[in-house]
């Protein structure tokens, strides 16, 4: 992973000419800025600040100890996927004060993918909520955490209401080959939808 942080992949080649904008979201603390860095081959932008004690209500670390810094923008990565196709990540905060924020962040996108835990499924229905307010295409991927139960599909698919199309795949926001598998099912569905759309 080093070498994806190699100097001659700052700049982007001449040749590029399609950018395309992926959104990464989700609840807090569910690997969003995780994920972003492990797949982006420049250093990440992000913005954390500290959680402070006017923002403890805010942000519920419950059930979370090891976390100490939220997210309050965004995180923004990049991924030279050919010599023509560059996909920017962003990485967004789900909650809802961030209305503004998803509103711009939306714009062009080409889909989502939408991270989950399996302690805390409920909260992803905020995030799932505002794409379909935005009509942003999403997958759903399930951030393994060691000490998160592990769950059939089926009834995963059921705790988050999803549509029999949704695509629904377990990652682990750590590593590059298995948070690469999980953008590849978002870009498969988005093409997919593309076809179904051109029929
Ligand atoms: N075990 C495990 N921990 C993870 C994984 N992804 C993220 N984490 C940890 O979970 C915490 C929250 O991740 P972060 O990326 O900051 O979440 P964000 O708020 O969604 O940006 C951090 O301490 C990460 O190191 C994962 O796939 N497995
Ligand atoms: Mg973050």
């Amino acid at each position: 992973m080093g070498s994806a942080l190699a100097s001659d992949h700052v700049y982007l080649p001449d040749t590029v000419s399609t950018a395309a904008k992926i959104l990464v979201v989700g609840h807090f603390a569910v690997g969003k800025t995780t994920f972003v860095g492990t797949l982006s081959e420049i250093r990440p932008l992000r913005t954390e600040e500290t959680l402070s004690e006017a923002g403890a209500h805010i942000d519920d670390l419950a059930g979370v100890p090891e976390k100490s810094t939220t997210t309050v923008a965004m995180d923004f990565g990049r991924l030279t996927l050919s010599e023509e196709l560059v996909l920017y990540l962003f990485g967004a905060p789900g909650q809802k004060r961030f209305t503004r924020l998803w509103r711009d962040m939306t714009h062009g996108a080409l889909g989502a993918l939408v991270l989950a835990d399996t302690r805390r499924l409920d909260q992803s229905f905020d995030v799932m909520g505002l794409l379909e307010e935005h009509a942003v295409p999403y997958a759903v991927a399930v951030n393994r955490f060691d000490d998160a139960p592990s769950y059939p599909d089926e009834e995963i698919r059921e705790a988050l209401d999803l549509l029999p199309e949704t695509p629904l795949v377990t990652c682990d926001a750590r590593d590059r080959i298995s948070s690469t598998h999980a953008l590849i099912a978002l870009v498969q569905y988005l093409q997919t939808r593309l076809a179904q759309e051109n029929m």
